[in-house]
């Protein structure tokens, strides 16, 4: 029966209560269950902040010249973060609004392309293709090798009078992976054709900087690197702020500029719209002003170096299971993915995880298919002990 809005209203604790009711059925981050979720529970001082000021709307800037201000100091950080502190850009609903915004400027800037491409690898994150298709353009998907990783002179010879941009990816969705940036910059430099370059760090954003600052060599992924445009990087992924926060970030101010949506009535004054949404929060972009300002470059050292801690040990502690379970690359961050060693598909292996609780991520039209564990915050290493013993009783019972 579809539910009525009441006549007369339900006092608070009932609706409270019913409330509680329905939540009891979802899953909660602090079982240590959900090793597949890129999202985790938000660190407190961030949900303070927020229920101080619910109120504010970054859509009317003009209303909120502070929170707005605040915005531009975050990305800022955020720039800084990623090898640039002199960029632009805005707070957005995550990556995928940031990715869709990165493919319209590309798109914009070579409007009069009959069949306009853009380049990406092949693990490329779904906002893509619905950028694609908001926008008409096509995706043209390089293929991985089994290491997955493209061939650079595939990627050459791939790029054509058609390629309005290209994306790379700084830590994919499947397996955590970093593309070759800054080779990838110099091929694109190397055409003198206009191509915008977008590297999509919603994840790893807020894990390379402080790996990088641990210690760990790691190659280009950002600013660092001259042809890189712009970036998405997620607060409510590894940032630990509240959803919904990701960030776009451009390095050219002109872009900006240009491109806004005029909205000339607005009660601020006239303001150019640059993100999809309209009204959009502003509290939870005080929150990430005020998280990265609390935690500082140390804190999120800590929280990056405890989640990679944890992933070393989930690997050695998979090794137990080797005859079983392989993975499908050494992770280079805090994303591992598994993969089947015998002819037990991994389809029933993640079948059976599901039946006992556990919550990953299964890439299904992955060669050979992926079951993705992301460490985050909340996934700890008594957590990791129990999965391991449940997992070896699966693949034991299957075999
Ligand atoms: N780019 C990359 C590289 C991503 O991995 C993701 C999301 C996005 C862009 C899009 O970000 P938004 O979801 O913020 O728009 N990656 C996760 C995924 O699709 C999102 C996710 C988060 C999935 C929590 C499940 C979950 O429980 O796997």
């Amino acid at each position: 029966m579809p539910v009525k809005l009441p006549e007369k209203g339900f006092s608070k604790s009932k609706v409270i209560a019913d409330i509680n009711m329905a939540v009891a059925d979802d899953q909660q981050y602090d079982t240590g269950h959900i090793l597949g979720s890129m999202c985790t529970t938000p660190h407190t001082f961030a949900i303070k902040i927020a229920s101080m000021y619910p109120e504010k709307n970054l859509g009317d800037p003009g209303l909120f010249p502070g929170t707005s201000r605040l915005e531009a100091e975050t990305i800022q950080m955020l720039g800084d973060m990623l090898g640039d502190e002199h960029v632009v850009g805005n707070i957005v609903g995550g990556g995928s609004e940031a990715n869709i915004i990165a493919m319209r400027v590309a798109k914009k800037f070579k409007e009069n392309l009959e069949k306009p491409e853009v380049l990406a690898p092949e693990t490329v994150h779904a906002s893509f293709y619905k950028a694609a298709d908001f926008m008409g353009f096509k995706i043209k998907a390089l293929k991985l090798d089994k290491d997955f990783e493209f061939d650079l002179a595939e990627f050459d010879s791939a790029i054509n009078k058609n390629t309005i941009g290209v994306v790379g990816i700084a830590g994919t969705t499947s397996l955590g992976l970093v593309d070759p940036i800054e080779q990838m910059g110099k091929i694109i430099e190397s055409k003198n054709n206009d191509i915008f370059f977008h590297v999509d760090a919603a994840f790893g954003g807020f894990v390379l900087p402080f790996l990088r600052d641990l210690g760990y060599k790691l190659p280009k992924f950002d600013f660092l690197v001259p042809q890189v445009m712009s970036m998405t990087c997620d607060p409510h992924k590894m940032g630990l702020n509240l959803i919904p926060s990701g960030s776009f970030i451009l390095r050219e101010h002109f872009y900006k500029d240009v491109l806004g949506f005029d909205i000339p009535y607005l009660a601020g004054g006239a303001f150019k719209h640059f993100n999809v949404m309209g009204t959009r929060p502003g509290n939870v972009v005080l929150a990430c002003w005020g998280l990265m300002r609390h935690l500082g470059r140390e804190g999120y050292r800590a929280v990056v170096k405890e989640c990679w801690d944890n992933t070393l040990y989930l690997r050695e502690r998979l090794k137990e299971l080797e005859k079983y379970i392989g993975v499908a690359r050494e992770p280079m961050i805090n994303v591992l993915g598994m993969t089947s060693n015998t002819n037990v598909p991994m389809s029933e292996i993640d079948k059976a995880l599901r039946n006992k609780g556990w919550y990953l991520g299964f890439f299904r039209n992955m060669n050979p298919p992926i079951e993705r564990i992301v460490v985050m915050p909340h996934v700890k290493s008594p957590a990791i002990d129990v999965f391991i013993e449940d997992l070896g009783k699966i693949v034991r019972e299957l075999h």
